[in-house]
């Protein structure tokens, strides 16, 4: 970096005392969301622990202050059940110690219905004293092969998963039975609170997912296991471009809480697209809910013990797939450590660190991760109504794809107006979930901050934002807008030929130009679907496809 060396010895405290990566990837080799390859953890079916891969990616989490992984996907199949079993539990062991030489633990996704899928059970009840006894020699069982284990990461009830629920309990006997039996080892339980039904009708405007997880877990506060963590997405939906921070951050005073974030680019370009999204999870971790729990000042970064993120790595050669998702990866472990760091210093060590002291390329390296991500949301959802992205695969354009299924991921455009009215007055009552300032201002269209307009509120096409424009002129201008943003990125880039490796130039270079395609595709789509809905032109006339 050029820097001089501090004089004396430099000692730093970490932020967040759980700093952790978890990782969707199936024992098939496959990863689940994942844009860079397939795992380096599995392979047809077993735990792999060939070549150097696993010791490089250890050294390179540590690198970044990385202290724990979760191995499999929280989608737990049945090969993945398996795991907790003699058949891979020495091979884990093995990997557990590659990683504690770096200092990172390692933790298992386990599935909530273990005791009847490897147990043979009949029940995975909770209360069942069969169930509690199953839980705690499986938990005996693993810590023997793999004792420095951190614990256990549980998706459960949710997306059709079984969970507590099935059995009449609720989600703090469910976590309970597993912490107990975690216990004896001083190993954790992460439980995901990503809980909701996904069973909804669209033409039902009270039903509303984004309630969900509040709903659940906060009248469970006080009723947690001590070894219990629970594990809260940033917003209340599903890592969209843009979501209000989840109302259940920092709202609970008995229960320890962390934040999880995906730096796997599922809704965000997958990629392809250059992303940066340190800013975005900035607005996360700086959010001060103002809660008798946190008190007055408090940042939701105070009000947690950890930090987990979908990690977006696979077995390509340079991780991430795109060269320059890497600084997800590495803004990910910087911020864990240090939640003031900026998104432009950490964007900038990251890119010095990476392509060398040349001030020019970090420069432009930098300005070009901090555009991206206002960019991409600039000309994909508009105003922070979200999905509207293909179905399944999540990438590209679909602006009805989502709109008439189940998922309860609703944007309600017609021919009057766009957004979810998730107003307490007549709205479906989310922002109740909130303490004042909050509540007041997002429940009015008046003060409620504009990136976030229509994740609150339905308005019509004609309704004036702050900058004198209205709704519909304001999507079509960011549209074009952002699509031209994309076009100064690849520019940026060009500017840079000669100065990074022509390797690392190409293969940017290449995801660059498909992001320029791909977001004029977005811009059409989009500015096509809302000017045929409204049938209000652009007032700068330009074509709309
Ligand atoms: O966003 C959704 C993803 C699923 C994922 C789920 C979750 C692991 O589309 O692929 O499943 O969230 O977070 O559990």
């Amino acid at each position: 970096m050029g820097l001089d060396l501090p004089a004396g010895p430099l000692v730093e405290q970490p932020d967040l005392d759980l700093r952790m990566l978890d990782h969707w990837d199936n024992l098939d080799g496959t990863v689940e969301r994942g844009y860079a390859g397939n795992s380096v953890f599995f392979s047809q079916g077993e735990v792999y622990l060939g070549g150097r891969r696993l010791a490089d990616y250890a050294r390179l989490l540590a690198s970044v202050g990385i202290n724990a992984i979760a191995l499999n996907n929280v989608n737990v199949n049945v090969d993945a059940m398996a795991l907790l079993t003699e058949r891979h539990l020495p091979r884990l062991g093995e990997l557990a110690n590659i990683l504690n030489t770096f200092g990172v633990r390692l933790f298992l996704s386990v599935g909530f219905a273990g005791p009847i899928a490897s147990g043979g059970l009949a029940s995975a009840d909770p209360l069942d004293p069969e169930v509690r006894e199953w839980w705690s020699q499986t938990a005996r069982k693993a810590y023997s092969f793999v004792p420095g284990l951190g614990g256990f990461l549980v998706k459960a009830g949710s997306e059709s998963l079984p969970g507590p629920r099935d059995y009449g309990r609720d989600h703090a006997e469910g976590a309970n039975v597993l912490a107990a039996a975690l216990a004896p080892f001083g190993g954790l339980v992460v439980w995901r609170c990503f809980v909701y039904d996904c069973q909804q009708d669209w033409r039902d405007r009270s039903t509303d997912r984004a309630k969900a997880a509040y709903e659940e877990f906060l009248p469970l506060d006080g009723r947690f296991a001590d070894n219990v963590v629970l594990q809260v997405k940033a917003g209340p939906m599903d890592f969209q471009v843009r979501e209000p921070p989840s109302p259940l951050l920092g709202r609970m005073s008995h229960t320890a809480q962390m934040l999880e974030l995906q730096l796997t680019q599922e809704y965000t370009g997958q990629q392809v697209h250059l992303c940066y999204l340190v800013p975005a999870w900035k607005e996360v971790l700086d959010f001060r809910p103002r809660t008798s729990v946190l008190g007055e000042g408090a940042r939701v970064a105070q009000s947690v013990t950890g930090v987990a993120g979908v990690a977006n790595i696979g077995d390509g050669p340079n991780w991430t797939g795109h060269d320059l998702a890497q600084a997800n990866l590495y803004g990910f472990g910087r911020l864990a450590w240090d939640t003031t760091a900026s998104a432009a210093h950490v964007a900038s060590e990251w890119a010095g660190l990476t392509f060398g002291a040349d001030h020019t390329t970090t420069e432009v390296i930098c300005r070009m991760l901090m555009a991206s991500w206002p960019a991409y949301e600039a000309y994909t959802a508009p105003l922070g109504v979200g999905w509207m992205v293909t179905p399944g695969t999540h990438y590209g354009p679909s602006p009805d794809g989502y709109e008439y299924s189940r998922w309860g991921t609703y944007h309600f455009a017609d021919f009057a107006g766009v957004g979810v009215d998730r107003s307490t007055s007549h709205g479906t009552g989310f922002t109740a979930q909130y303490d004042e300032p909050w509540r007041s201002a997002f429940d009015d269209p008046a003060t409620c901050p504009e990136e976030l307009l229509l994740f609150f509120h339905h308005l019509p096409y004609g309704y004036v934002l702050r900058s004198g424009k209205t709704i519909i002129q304001h999507i079509y201008d960011s549209h074009f807008e952002g699509a031209a943003v994309a076009e100064d990125l690849l520019t940026m880039w060009r500017s840079l030929a000669g100065r990074v490796d022509v390797a690392r130039f190409a293969a940017v270079e290449e995801r660059l130009a498909r992001q320029v395609l791909h977001a004029r595709e977005w811009r059409d789509v989009i500015n096509a679907y809302f000017y045929r809905k409204s049938g209000i032109p652009d007032e700068k006339g330009r074509p709309i496809f």
